[in-house]
């Protein structure tokens, strides 16, 4: 399928957003894509079935293996990252897993940030380990921490930045240079900035994950998850690790959703990050407050590189109340606009607390080793009136 140059290469992100490939005229010039709802495909004749299976005729097979809708999200998000080509999975988790499974066998080896999301750090931990695949954490946000553990057998270098939920960044560009000469995958997860704010590509990785559940999808109604880097790369996620080893292939309706949260993404993402910003700021300044974990405040140790390789700061705050975790719990309790849950990139403010939520796959020393403090408190800041969501966070502030 086609669609029309005009939309395509040259466009600002956001056109890009709303049109990167799909063509109307292609579906009776329909102006979202239409939704295909089959789990199979019917051949033209035997011999089409055994080429496609073959690999040596187009056309689609099976769900699992590819959709219409869904092949239409996979080109966008492809094009938004900078990447030769995509794939959407069911959740965040099936797509870390289908790059894992993929990439990894007994034997190998993989070097991952400190700071992970609970499950991610939880595969890692205690999962891989289970089929002889050796992790090891280092601080990424000190590249020579990973120039003195870099080895032939490291298969796969993994972090998040910004990091759930601590905030810590890591130097794109910097470990991207380090694993270079190694036959390793660099894997970004670029969940907390998407591609408007930060593409990993762009600076050297090899590959971008997401969870698509979070800002992509923007509305908190669905869940998904998205691998973008080269054809080779992405084919073999797909025909091994989707395919053949953890079937996590999104629903096309799900995918539908995403290409309708995309739309919006870059209008969201600004809204998001002007009103985290001002968060930031009310937050350092209060007395009930002990310490802000944001990129765009001054004080952040992360700033610079921020400036560096992010466009803007990004809507996901942590900070730590001078009462630790019993004003933190208080201060939860005391909110009203602002809903107790977790997951993230909702219009929906959210607080939580990583430790006991997120995070609660870490033991407590695990947390305390990997920097996970027990009064972390974790805000995803939501598209409400900054009116609003303020009044509510310090009329809770107030109460401690
Ligand atoms: C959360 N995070 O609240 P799914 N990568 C990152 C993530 O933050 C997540 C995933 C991958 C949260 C989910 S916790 C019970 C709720 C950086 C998810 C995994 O499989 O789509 O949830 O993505 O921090």
């Amino acid at each position: 399928m086609t669609s029309s140059p005009k939309r395509n290469a040259k466009s600002g992100f956001a056109t890009r957003a709303i049109h990167f490939g799909y063509n109307a005229q292609d579906y009776h010039g329909a102006l979202n894509p239409p939704l295909f709802l089959t789990s199979t495909y019917g051949f033209e004749s035997s011999m089409d079935g055994s080429d496609r299976f073959a690999g040596e005729a187009q056309g689609y097979i099976y769900h699992r293996v590819g959709n219409p809708t869904v092949s239409i999200l996979e080109k966008r998000l492809a094009e938004l990252e900078g990447g030769e080509a995509g794939l959407a999975t069911s959740s965040g988790m099936g797509a870390i897993t289908a790059a894992f499974w993929t990439l990894l066998k007994s034997g190998d080896e993989v070097i991952a940030d400190k700071t992970l999301y609970g499950c991610t750090f939880s595969l890692l931990q205690h999962h891989l380990v289970k089929f002889g695949v050796t992790v090891k954490f280092i601080d990424m946000s000190t590249p020579d921490e990973l120039t003195k553990v870099m080895n032939d057998k490291v298969k796969i270098v993994y972090c998040e930045t910004p990091a759930n939920p601590n905030m810590r960044l890591i130097d794109i560009a910097a470990i991207s240079e380090i694993c270079a000469p190694f036959e390793t995958t660099f894997i970004v997860d670029n969940t907390y900035c998407t591609p408007y704010l930060q593409r990993p590509l762009e600076l050297g990785a090899d590959m971008v994950v997401h969870s698509a559940t979070k800002y992509l999808g923007g509305h908190g109604d669905l869940l998904a998850g998205a691998v973008v880097a080269s054809q080779e790369m992405i084919d073999q996620v797909r025909y091994v690790g989707i395919k053949e080893m953890n079937g996590a292939m999104i629903s096309s309706f799900d995918a539908f959703l995403i290409l309708r949260g995309l739309k919006t993404l870059q209008l969201r993402m600004d809204r998001h990050c002007q009103s985290a910003m001002s968060l930031a700021h009310d937050l350092e300044r209060h007395d009930a407050v002990e310490r802000v974990y944001y990129p765009g405040l001054a004080s952040s140790p992360f700033h610079r590189l921020a400036n560096k390789q992010m466009s803007q700061f990004g809507g996901m705050i942590a900070l730590e109340l001078k009462g630790g975790l019993d004003a933190g719990r208080a201060f939860m309790d005391e909110l009203e606009l602002v809903t107790s849950a977790v997951s993230l990139g909702d219009a929906e403010t959210l607080v939580q607390h990583p430790a006991s939520m997120t995070h609660s796959t870490y033991e407590p020393e695990e947390r305390e080793r990997h920097g996970i403090t027990d009064g972390l408190i974790r805000i995803s800041v939501g598209l409400e009136d900054y009116d609003d969501i303020q009044a509510d966070i310090l009329s809770a502030l107030s109460t401690l």
